[in-house]
C-alpha cells in the first residue's frame, strides 16, 4: 500500500491515516479542510475503503414517539416550547404504534429504527414504556436507536438492559459557538450523558448540526471534539441545518455545498471506523451532492419520507438515486 499516494499531498499532516488517533488538533484539522477538494476527497476515499464497502450505506428510519413542547431552548429545533413553530405537541405514544411503525420501516428496507422524544431528558416513570418500544422494535429484526435527552447513569443502565443497541446525542456544534445554540443545558452535560451511554454498553451515536451561522472553526471544533472522545461514537451524524420558520436560527445562511462536503471527508478521516450519517438536510440536497458526500465517505442515512418533524426525500426518489449510484443497503 502506498501510504504517500493516499495522503495525496504534501502539505497533509505528516501522521499515519492508518491509525485510530484520539489527539486531532484544530491546526491539523485546519489544514485537512484547506486541502485542493480532490486530495481532501482522495484521502477521505482511500481511508473510506480500507474500513468499509464503498457501495453499502446503512439505512435508519426515524420515528418522532413524543413530539413538541420541550423546555430546552435549541435555538434551530421546530419541538422547543420557547419558539413558536406551529408545532402541535402530543403525549408519549403507545407501545402498539411504535411497533406499526418498525413494521413497516422494515418494509421500507431500514436495518434500524430509531425513536426520537421532545424531552430534556426522560421521566423515570417513562422507563418502562420506552424499554417495552426497544423490546417490540427489536421483535421485527431491527437495530433499534433512541434519542430521549440527557440519560442518567441508572437510566442508561435500564436501556441497555432492554437491549437497546445504539443511544443517539449529539454535542451539536463546536465549543466555542454552543452558547449561541443552546443555553438551557451546557456541552459538559452532553458529555456526561455520552459517557453514561458508553459506561452501560450501548454504542454512541453523536455529531452535530452544519449551517446554523458557525464558521469553519466552529465545524473544526465540533469534529475534534468528537474524534478526541475517549471511544469514537460509531455513529457520527451530520445534519445540514432544517430551516424551521419562527426559531431564532431560521434564517441562517444555507451551508455551501462543497464546505458540507468537506466536513464530511473530514470526519471520514478523522474517524475511520465510524459510520459517518448524511442525516438532516438531504431532502434540500441535488443528487450529484449527495454523491460526493458519499465521496466523501458518508455509509449512513435515514430513509422515510419524514425526519421528526420535516421531510426527507421520499422512498422512489431514494430508490432511483441508489439504482444510478449503484448503492446497497448495508445489513445490519
Ligand atoms: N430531545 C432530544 C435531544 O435533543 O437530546 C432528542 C431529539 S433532538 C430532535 C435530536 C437531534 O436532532 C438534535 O440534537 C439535533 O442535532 C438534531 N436536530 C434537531 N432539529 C434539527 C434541525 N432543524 N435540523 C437539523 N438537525 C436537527
Ligand atoms: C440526528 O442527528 N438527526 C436526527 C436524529 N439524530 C434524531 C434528527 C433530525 C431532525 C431534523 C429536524 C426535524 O425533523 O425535526
Ligand atoms: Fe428539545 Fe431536543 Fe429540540 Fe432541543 S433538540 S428543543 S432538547 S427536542
Amino acid at each position: 500500500m502506498n501510504i504517500d499516494l493516499a495522503r495525496g499531498l504534501k502539505s497533509a499532516p505528516a501522521r499515519d491515516d492508518m491509525v485510530i488517533r484520539h489527539d486531532w488538533t484544530m491546526g491539523e484539522v485546519t489544514q485537512l479542510f484547506a486541502l485542493p477538494f480532490a486530495d481532501l476527497i482522495h484521502r477521505a476515499q482511500t481511508i473510506h475503503r480500507r474500513h468499509f464497502d464503498a457501495n453499502e450505506v446503512q439505512m435508519s428510519t426515524l420515528l418522532s414517539i413524543k413530539t413538541g413542547g420541550c423546555p430546552e431552548d435549541c435555538g434551530y429545533c421546530s419541538q422547543s416550547a420557547h419558539f413558536d413553530t406551529g408545532l402541535k405537541a402530543t403525549k408519549l405514544m403507545a407501545v402498539e404504534e411504535v411497533a406499526a411503525a418498525a413494521v413497516q420501516a422494515k418494509a421500507g428496507g431500514a436495518s434500524r429504527f430509531c425513536m426520537g422524544a421532545a424531552w430534556r431528558e426522560p421521566k423515570d416513570r417513562d422507563i418502562d414504556t420506552i424499554c417495552a418500544m426497544v423490546k417490540t422494535v427489536k421483535d421485527q429484526g431491527l437495530e433499534t436507536c433512541m434519542t430521549l435527552g440527557m440519560l442518567t447513569k441508572p437510566q442508561a443502565e435500564r436501556l441497555a438492559e432492554a437491549g437497546l443497541d445504539f443511544y443517539n446525542h449529539n454535542i451539536d456544534t463546536g465549543p466555542e459557538y454552543y452558547a449561541k445554540v443552546i443555553t438551557t443545558r451546557t456541552m459538559q452535560d452532553r458529555l456526561d450523558t455520552l459517557a453514561h451511554v458508553r459506561d452501560a454498553g450501548m454504542a454512541v451515536c453523536c455529531g452535530g448540526i452544519v449551517g446554523m451561522g458557525e464558521g469553519r472553526d466552529d465545524r473544526i471544533g465540533m469534529l475534534v471534539t468528537l474524534a478526541n472522545l475517549p471511544k469514537h461514537p460509531e455513529s457520527v451524524p451530520i445534519n445540514a441545518l432544517m430551516q424551521i420558520k419562527g426559531t431564532p436560527l431560521g434564517d441562517s445562511t444555507p451551508i455551501e455545498g462543497f464546505e458540507f462536503v468537506r466536513t464530511i471527508a473530514a470526519a471520514r478521516i478523522m474517524m475511520p471506523d465510524s459510520v459517518v450519517r448524511l442525516s438532516a438536510g438531504r431532502e434540500h440536497m441535488s443528487e450529484e451532492l449527495q454523491a460526493l458526500c458519499f465521496l466523501a465517505g458518508a455509509n449512513s442515512i435515514f430513509i422515510g419520507a419524514k425526519l421528526l418533524t420535516t421531510k426527507n426525500p421520499a422512498k422512489e426518489k431514494d430508490d432511483a438515486l441508489w439504482s444510478k449510484l449503484g448503492i446497497r443497503p448495508m445489513e445490519a
